[in-house]
């Protein structure tokens, strides 16, 4: 199989391409991505000579429509991916994730190529701390945010081609997901860089929001599943039950550096931040006989650690340019 990657220099992109050539050695990859603040080639250097990188922008007709013509399926990771971002300047994520997408799907649809999209639990709004329910593929969606609302219109789009125009095409929405290679602006590698910088980790508000973690081999491994046995134009939702609030993964990654675990500060809260994400992955569990293999968070919490601290000199030219732009934002 001819397999184009879009992102694959980003973190989830990055791990996919890797668990691609270790897992599915008989696949051939192409990787576009823009190679934005977000994206880093070096990500990719343990497998470069095995894979094929393409430099540009995936609202490129001319360019998507080349590369879509050459491959036997898509799998769509780039995106402008922060929140944070997204309230100081939404436009980018306008073009990248909306239109950008767009471009996709008129060159698959053309080209009559798989297709799988890449989204977010973050479509569907949030959720009480005390609510029961968790997301399920029937909750109505409601974003937030100007980068979860630009996701979940990039997901309508998908679900309109496949009505319309019979895209052969799949979408899954999954949690937060950590692990190597993640940008030092998410909220996990920001804290664990921060104590190795001797920098108290922030806290948003209250610290109470609750974000449901899942590591980046288990996303993947589900993309792969619904890829070679997903029903087509269905939506599946990928999560591993990893609720944990805020306040209480802070205190988790000060206990395993080896600091007092109230050794953070609470910052000025996100605006509109969104209180809690829970997913119900039963249809991808039931469906596709998927489950996730890194279930304990705190082991999945501690590797990462020690990859961050062993891999400096990749998340350390990123640092200083994260923390002026936090700065900017008083957080
Ligand atoms: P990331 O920001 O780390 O990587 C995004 C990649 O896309 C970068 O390599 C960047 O250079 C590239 N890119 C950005 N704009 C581009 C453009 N116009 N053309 C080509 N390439 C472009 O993001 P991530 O965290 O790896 O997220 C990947 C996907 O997974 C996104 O679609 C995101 O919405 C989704 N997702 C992320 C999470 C999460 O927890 N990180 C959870 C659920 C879904
Ligand atoms: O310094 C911080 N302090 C803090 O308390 C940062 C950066 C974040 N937070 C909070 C905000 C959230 O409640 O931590 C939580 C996680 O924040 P982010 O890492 O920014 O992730 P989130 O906004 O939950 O979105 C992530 O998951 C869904 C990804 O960035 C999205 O791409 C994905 O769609």
């Amino acid at each position: 199989m001819r397999l184009l990657i879009t992102g694959g220099a980003g973190f989830i992109g990055a791990n996919f391409v890797h668990q691609t050539v270790e897992e599915h050695p008989d696949v051939s990859v192409t990787v576009l991505d823009a190679l934005t603040y977000a994206g880093d080639e070096a990500s990719l250097a343990p497998v470069a000579d095995r894979i094929s990188f393409a430099r540009g922008d995936v609202a490129d007709a001319e360019l998507v429509d080349r590369l879509v013509a050459d491959a036997d399926a898509v799998v769509h990771f780039a995106a402008e991916s922060h929140n944070d971002n997204s309230l100081s300047n939404p436009w980018p994520f306008v073009r990248t994730n909306v239109v950008g997408t767009y471009t996709l799907l008129e060159a698959v649809r053309r080209h009559e190529v798989r297709y799988h999209h890449i989204s977010t639990d973050e479509v569907y709004g949030d959720l009480e701390l005390d609510d029961p329910a968790k997301f399920t593929p029937t909750t109505p969606y409601n974003p937030s945010s100007p980068y979860s609302s630009t996701k979940a219109a990039s997901d309508l789009l998908v679900r309109a081609w496949v009505r319309s125009f019979g895209v052969q095409a799949t979408i899954s929405n999954c949690s937060n997901n950590y692990g190597p290679y993640q940008h030092v602006e998410k909220f996990i590698p920001r804290q664990i860089t921060n104590v190795v910088d001797g920098v108290r980790p922030k806290l948003y508000g209250t610290g109470e929001n609750v974000r449901d973690w899942i590591h980046v081999r288990d996303h993947n491994s589900a993309v792969w599943a619904i890829l070679e046995r997903g029903r087509i134009g269905e939506t599946y939702l990928i999560g591993a039950d990893g609720e944990e609030n805020n306040k209480t993964v802070v205190e988790l990654i000060l206990e395993l550096m080896g600091l007092e675990p109230d050794a953070y500060d609470l910052v000025s809260d996100r605006p509109g931040h969104d209180m809690r994400y829970a997913i119900d992955s039963t249809k991808l569990r039931d469906e596709l006989g998927w489950s996730p293999r890194y279930t304990t968070f705190r082991d999945g919490l501690a590797a990462t650690v020690d990859w961050y601290r062993a891999n400096e000199a990749w998340w350390r030219p990123q640092k200083d340019a994260t923390e002026a732009r936090y700065a900017q934002l008083g957080r």
